[in-house]
């Protein structure tokens, strides 16, 4: 293990490690289950279109969610753009720009203009307070994030849209298995959206969801999800096709047999993380708050802003050398990426400071606690030397300008 300056990678030592460690690496669930249902599927030789895999993930996800309905759809995106259509929203939606792209692409897609609202700089989600000084006669709606699977200031939000008439539509894509006062996040607001993307710690290769209490929209969305067919022949309104395939349904049956094992290695990783970077200078690990439930799949360090000339991104840089993929969540922020930086430019000062300190790590069951050991010496070794991490860094760019 490094210990020194020179066993760094960037001052010519033998990476951390042989092969790349990603963020995002699936979590593989009970595949004796998932080969067995795949094997049901194409024995009954029903493979998408609301087969029987499908609604058994529904019913199964709608009482884990303590929710009445839960519309599986082929991914978090779609989700949203057909919550979006459900619910009629026109005009302006306020939304995060700390996010990822997917969440304000929805809105854009559909030809709605997502305002860009700024962000807690504690809590990393979106500014309530700021929210009203958004709104016009033209905004129709609120999507925030649970970023991070940390619940939204979800009463206030609820009160705002209410005040105002707006509808609100949590993107939940990172909250699967969170709650927030004891109520599993999934019910609240109008609707809220589920990522079951491969890089998120539940997946269905790709998938996601879109769950409400609200039987008139949950029947729309059904709809829409199937391209409007109301029966056989018979179209009433405009849809698209954002229906989950058996396979993918089978994947996420076989992820909610492993749930919990998911999160207890998530969440002993995350233990290991912030006790084995407790006292590196200028690094803090975000925290979750441990009397709710969390599904702890996020390692979320925060560089401080000057650490002796050293940035976020030249530890990034010196981590990539060892082999640790660490990544950029969520930079530069959507407001500064197209077609959004062209069309408005925002004072969004949490956003662009979060967008500048934040570094996710590997977690999940594809890292174990010696990796994570010697991923945060490695960090350990950086911080502690930060000029000398600079000044190496420099110089190997300047030489490889010159080259
Ligand atoms: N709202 C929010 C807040 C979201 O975070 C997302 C998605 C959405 C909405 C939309 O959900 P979906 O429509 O996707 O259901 C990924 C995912 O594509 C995306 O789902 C996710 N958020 C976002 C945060 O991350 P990238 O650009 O990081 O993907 P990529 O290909 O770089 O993968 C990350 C790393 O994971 C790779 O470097 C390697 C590893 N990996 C990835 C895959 C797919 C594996 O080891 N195995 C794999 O199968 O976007």
């Amino acid at each position: 293990m490094a210990s020194e300056l020179r066993d760094l990678a960037i001052f010519g030592g033998t990476p951390a490690f042989n092969e790349k460690l990603y963020v995002g690496r699936p979590n593989i669930g009970d595949r004796e289950l998932l080969f067995k249902l795949l094997g049901e599927a194409l024995d009954r030789r029903w493979l998408t279109n609301g087969g029987p895999i499908v609604q058994e993930f529904e019913r199964r996800l709608a009482d884990f969610l303590g929710v009445k309905h839960c519309i599986a759809i082929c991914n978090a995106t779609i989700a949203l753009e057909i919550a979006i259509r459900a619910l009629g929203l026109t005009g302006e939606v306020i939304v995060p720009s700390f996010t990822f792209v997917a969440t304000a692409h929805s809105l854009q897609w559909l030809g709605l203009k997502p305002v860009f609202c700024d962000v807690d700089p504690e809590t990393h989600n979106i500014d309530a307070e700021q929210i009203e000084t958004l709104i016009t006669p033209q905004t129709s709606g609120i999507l925030p994030v649970h970023l991070w699977g940390r619940p939204c200031p979800i009463e206030r939000l609820a009160e705002i849209a209410r005040r105002h008439k707006l509808a609100l539509i949590f993107d939940a894509a990172h909250a699967f298995a969170c709650s927030h006062k004891g109520r599993m996040i999934g019910s609240f607001g109008d609707v809220e959206v589920f990522s079951f993307h491969a890089t998120k710690f539940f997946n269905t290769f790709e998938g996601g969801a879109a769950t409400t209490d609200d039987d008139d929209l949950a029947e729309k969305m059904r709809l829409m999800r199937n391209f409007g067919f109301a029966g056989y022949d018979e179209v009433n309104s405009v849809g698209t096709n954002g229906k989950m395939a058996e396979v993918s349904a089978a994947m996420g049956l076989s992820s909610l047999a492993c749930l919990e094992e998911f999160v207890a290695t998530n969440k002993l990783n995350y233990e290991s993380y912030r006790s084995s970077l407790a006292g590196v200078p200028a690094v803090e690990v975000i925290d979750y708050n441990e009397a709710e439930r969390n599904n702890f799949q996020y390692i979320v360090l925060q560089i401080a802003a000057d650490h002796d000339g050293l940035t976020r991104d030249e530890l990034l840089a010196a981590l990539w050398a060892e082999n640790v993929i660490a990544r950029r969540y969520f930079y530069p922020g959507c407001h500064r990426m197209e077609p959004y930086r062209s069309e408005r430019s925002y004072q969004l000062p949490a956003t662009e400071e979060l967008a500048q300190r934040l570094l996710l790590l590997p977690n999940g069951t594809a890292v174990n606690e010696s990796d994570i050991e010697r991923i945060c010496q490695v960090v350990r070794l950086i911080m502690s030397h930060p000029r000398e991490v600079k000044e190496r860094l420099s110089s190997a760019n300047a030489a490889r300008k010159s080259a």
